[in-house]
């Protein structure tokens, strides 16, 4: 049961005058989603074996928009006690999920699909509100669980395996894809919807139960990918959701000794902690972890395209992705001209509440990040670069309620300074001059970390080079370094993750086991590498 709020509530926290959905848009069942539940929920609770529950202990804490600082919701501060219920219902209730057709299991993620269509434009409002980013933004960030729910939904009549000749007569071998079990999904604030989406849906085709907790500072968003999840037909304890700190909930997910897959996109650190902590059980562990991606911009680029570009990639949902390009790298003979328009175009933007037309960069997503961005501004002045514009947290115009930082672009950058060399998770950049196309790359990939790079130029050779140099699990040609799409394997080398991919045909890799199979019927023992005579 989920209590009504009232309208003045509802006002308060910037919730009414949502665009409802389009009545002849595809809807699954009449529902309580959708307008209703973002209007109606003020206190919320996990969800375990089909029930929405409180945590057992009571305690709670609030979601609040770092836009304005309005309360949206009060969720229940989990401990391990609820994830050892959540862990219990999913393990339970894999006995029979992995038994339903995978085309049945595609269907509910086709449903899905559809209420999400349906609710794309509410789901970004809350988007904008709860995490911050821009409602184009938003409304992407809806769209790529949409486009993840269809291409999984269909990977339910493909899950391909492979036949293949046997060495013996009489004798037919095949390869199949088996699910593991519980997954144990853990989120970033990010991508609020669009990352649950690739986790959980692949995970769910494959066969496997899932127990997710979102991130503390998204939890509304968390909350309404599991009802609408629900409300497609993912049977109870299928999916279950335990809201919560990592310290708590997500320690007590990777512990578990009944969940033995993990994804986690998260920073490094803690990467390296929940490798750590999984290392006992052997588990499976996906990691996607941190980024430091550069930009290259050559002297026959297209400099209009690279400004573009680079505005988007690097202050796009105010820097903070993990694809985000936090490093300019321009040839010399561009550099002064490409620096000025960079300025130029980064003074232009206009911060304000993602909710608003006019808006082109929201807020970062609390007061610890922006206090980690500023404190990067201030490293790169100490280390000798030059701050060309931004630097400060913005705070007239009623931006002192939320928490904003004016666009920062360093100049005359030293590929070795702090600041080209860490996640800052903000928007700002640093331009490091080179002086040929050997030098941008090695310096491009001289970090520790290897998710995106970018180049732009209008050599093919160039061009070719690049993709075969550049150290990182996604390269960009004439584009900047975000964008990625959900039917191609999205991950990173080096310190970005362990080797694992999500999204495309990599997924499935991660949430399934394979099996080989061999079936004989010759009638008669045959024995592999030792009846060679024919
Ligand atoms: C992330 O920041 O972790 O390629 C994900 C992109 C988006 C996904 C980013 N499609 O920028």
């Amino acid at each position: 049961m989920r209590p009504h709020v009232s309208r003045e509530a509802a006002s308060a926290i910037g919730l009414l005058g949502f665009q409802r959905p389009d009545a002849n848009a595809p809807t699954v069942t009449a529902t309580k989603i959708a307008a209703v539940a973002l209007l109606g929920a003020k206190t919320f609770q996990n969800y375990i074996a089909g029930e929405w529950v409180d945590a057992k202990d009571g305690a709670t804490f609030e979601s609040t928009s770092p836009a304005n600082g309005a309360t949206l919701g009060v969720f229940p501060k989990s401990t391990a006690t609820d994830v050892d219920r959540a862990v219990a219902a999913a393990k339970e209730a894999f006995e029979e999920w992995c038994l339903v057709p995978a085309p049945k299991r595609g269907e509910i993620i086709f449903g899905f699909a559809q209420l999400l269509t349906a609710q794309k434009e509410d789901i970004a409002q809350l988007m904008a509100r709860e995490m911050g980013k821009v409602l184009p933004e938003a409304r992407g960030d809806v769209q790529e669980a949409i486009d993840m729910a269809y291409y999984m939904g269909g990977e339910g009549r493909r899950l391909f395996g492979q036949t293949t000749p046997s060495e013996l007569r009489d004798k037919f071998n095949m390869s199949v894809r088996m699910p593991i079990g519980v997954v144990g999904v853990i989120t970033p604030w990010n991508f609020p919807i669009a990352i649950p989406s690739w986790k959980i849906l692949p995970a769910l085709v494959c066969g496997n139960t899932v127990v997710f907790k979102p991130a503390t500072d998204t939890p509304f968003l968390g909350e309404r990918f599991v009802e609408l999840l629900a409300e497609a037909g993912v049977p109870p304890g299928v999916v279950n959701v335990v809201h919560g700190g990592g310290a708590e909930v997500g320690n007590a997910i990777v512990q578990h000794p009944d969940v033995p897959v993990i994804t986690l996109t998260g920073s490094r650190e803690t990467g390296v902690a929940v490798t750590k902590t999984g290392a006992d059980r052997l588990k499976h562990i996906h990691l996607e972890l941190g980024g430091k991606n550069a930009i290259i911009v050559l002297d026959d680029a297209d400099l209009d395209l690279a400004v573009e570009g680079i505005i988007w990639s690097a202050f796009g949902t105010s820097g903070q992705r993990c694809t985000a390009a936090s490093r300019v790298i321009a040839h010399e003979s561009v550099y002064d001209t490409l620096v000025s328009r960079l300025v130029r175009e980064a003074e232009q933007l206009r911060l304000g509440v993602g909710w608003e037309d006019d808006t082109d960069v929201g807020p970062v997503i609390n007061k610890s990040a922006l206090e980690k961005i500023h404190s990067y501004t201030e490293i790169g002045k100490q280390e000798g670069a030059q701050l060309l514009t931004g630097g400060e947290v913005a705070s007239s115009n009623g931006l002192d309620k939320g928490f904003y930082y004016r666009p920062t672009i360093f100049g005359e950058v030293d590929p070795q300074m702090r600041i080209a060399q860490e996640e800052i998770f903000g928007p700002t950049v640093a331009v490091i001059k080179v002086r040929e196309l050997d030098e941008a790359i090695s310096v491009s990939n001289g970090i520790k970390y290897g998710l995106s790079s970018s180049i732009f130029t209008r050599d093919v050779n160039t061009a070719f080079r690049a993709m075969r140099d550049l150290k990182a699990g996604i390269t960009y040609i004439n584009a900047g370094t975000i964008g990625a799409e959900v039917h191609l394997p999205f991950g990173g080398v080096k310190d970005t993750g362990n080797g694992h991919r999500e999204a495309g045909q990599a997924a499935l890799d991660f949430f399934t086991e394979w099996k080989s199979i061999y079936v004989d019927y010759s009638g008669k023992l045959q024995k592999a590498q030792i009846d060679t005579a024919e």
